[in-house]
């Protein structure tokens, strides 16, 4: 066998023996690369005499030729192969469920859903949002609101209070709102329509009451507002919020320190179907909020004067209407933190309540 013969048997041999578009390319470089085998031989033609190179010339083109056309379809085999089996491997089944992402999958808290509902509906009617700190003064929480020295809701066992700083002033953590409505008055000329959603904090614990809990208060303020707008606007605020186009409510007289007159509002309902209450029927009664007339020291403590503005406001719990409006059995679970319950219990983020979109649906 020539030496030609035995490097072309050689060479081919390493096409055969190549398994990959890496592996053939490495073939090449050795056979017909700069300094390949075959290269080399080429450039040794230059140094035969004529003679020599009539048959050598022939043979080494020859080779080269066949080399480069085994190399040429090897290395198409071979990239067709990487093909197929990339194709194979990447292939995507499209039947699969799409899996959602994390803005998809997360979901809104119930007490953050009824918030946004209430604020939805106030919204619509011109009122403004508005919101304060959780830790207040007495002076904010108590005395502006017209609670006399030793009234009951000052004492420990209601209030939770902070250590005492440097001057000696007992911080609380707020058990209601209104502190935010005090600040509205002090910053903010008449008329003044807002809503104040927000944590509220009282020594309280069992299987209805946590001794944090969520209220959403109201207040307008001008010169002639009276009971009859304050009835107007809860009505058409509990139309919009059990979504049912006649409710028919109950103005109970009470006492609240910071309203006068005040009263406890009633709506109508259904309670005979078991734990799911129907509005806008029946003959059963339920408590959902407390209202009334600003009382006259709550609007000088406002820096308003009573003989120019009056004004009303309201005040409701949000915890237990949202364990009746949604169906939910125990207020604890509403701070337990499980992302079983908020999957069953939460609401789809994309779908904000709007009153022309439904609010809950
Ligand atoms: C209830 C009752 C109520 C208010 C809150 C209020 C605030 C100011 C002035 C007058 Cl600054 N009133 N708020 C009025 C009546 C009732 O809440 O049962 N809440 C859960």
């Amino acid at each position: 066998m020539s030496q030609y013969q035995t490097l072309e048997t050689s060479i081919m041999a390493d096409i055969a023996a190549s398994t990959d578009e890496a592996s053939i390319e490495a073939v090449r470089v050795a056979a017909l690369g700069k300094k390949g085998s075959v290269s080399e031989l080429l450039k040794g033609l230059g140094k035969m005499s004529a003679e020599e190179r009539q048959d050598a010339g022939p043979a080494i083109n020859g080779l080269k030729t066949r080399v480069a056309d085994a190399i040429a379809a090897r290395k198409a085999e071979l990239h067709d192969a990487a093909i197929t089996e990339r194709l194979a491997r990447e292939s995507v089944d499209v039947s699969l469920p799409v899996r959602s992402s994390p803005a998809e999958r997360g979901r809104i808290h119930p007490i953050s859903q009824i918030v946004d509902e209430i604020t939805a509906i106030f919204a619509d009617m011109g009122f403004s949002i508005a919101e304060g700190p959780d830790i207040e003064t007495d002076y904010y929480n108590f005395t502006a609101l017209n609670f006399p020295d030793g009234h009951p809701a000052r004492e420990m066992h209601d209030t939770f209070f902070l250590q005492p700083d440097e001057t000696g002033e007992r911080k609380v953590l707020r058990t209601h709102t209104s502190p935010v409505q005090i600040r509205t008055m002090e910053g903010q000329k008449p008329p003044i329509r807002i809503v104040i959603p927000g944590k509220t904090y009282r020594q309280d614990s069992d299987a209805t009451h946590s001794p944090m809990f969520h209220q959403v208060e109201g207040l307008v303020i001008d010169k002639t507002a009276t009971v009859g707008h304050l009835r107007w606007v809860l009505e058409e605020f509990c139309k919009a919020f059990f979504e049912v186009d006649n409710v028919v409510m109950r103005f109970r007289p009470s006492f609240f320190p910071f309203t006068e007159p005040s009263f406890e509002v009633d709506i109508q309902c259904d309670r005979t179907s078991g734990p799911i209450v129907k509005f806008g029927e029946g003959t059963d009664w339920m408590e959902i909020l407390g209202c009334g007339m600003v009382h006259p020291n709550v609007l000088r403590a406002g820096g308003l004067d009573p003989d120019e503005y009056q004004g009303f406001a309201w005040g409701m719990g949000l915890d237990r209407i949202a364990m009746l409006k949604y169906g939910m059995p125990d207020l604890r679970d509403f701070f337990n933190a499980d992302v079983r319950w908020l999957s069953h219990y939460g609401f789809r983020p994309l779908d904000m309540p709007t009153l022309f979109g439904g609010l809950s649906t």
